[in-house]
């Protein structure tokens, strides 16, 4: 793997299975293999930023269009009421180095998340 190559650009490259359901130039959304909710899907950006903290200002229309994207498959997936996560660096859970969004809905969701 070269640096920035994380198992989400194996999984851009088809080189790992995964439950895609929504694909376009810029980015990828596939389903969680641990889902915390009966929905949780990962919306990533093709471009591997490991981080939402190294984006740059040249990245400012991709992170529009990830949200865009999120908006675009909940629709997809019947969800009205979800949630948007972005866990930023080890100690807030991030565990994948590739920036990505997780969406997650289908059950109440509780406030402050853990
Ligand atoms: P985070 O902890 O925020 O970095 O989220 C990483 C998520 O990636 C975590 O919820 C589990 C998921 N994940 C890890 N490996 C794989 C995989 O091989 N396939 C899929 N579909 N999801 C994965």
């Amino acid at each position: 793997m070269s640096e920035g190559d994380t198992l989400f650009s194996k999984i851009i490259r088809r080189e790992i299975p995964a439950d895609i359901v929504y694909e376009d130039d810029r980015a990828l959304a596939f389903r969680d293999i641990n889902p915390q909710a009966p929905t949780h899907i990962l919306i990533i950006p093709k471009h591997p930023i490991p981080k939402l903290a190294d984006a740059q200002p040249e990245d400012s229309d991709l992170l529009g269009h990830l949200l865009l994207i999120v908006a675009k498959v909940a629709q997809q997936e019947n969800l009205s009421d979800y949630r948007v996560v972005a866990n930023n660096g080890a100690g807030a859970g991030q565990s994948v180095f590739h920036l990505h969004l997780h969406l997650l809905g289908g059950r109440p969701l509780q406030w402050p998340p853990g």
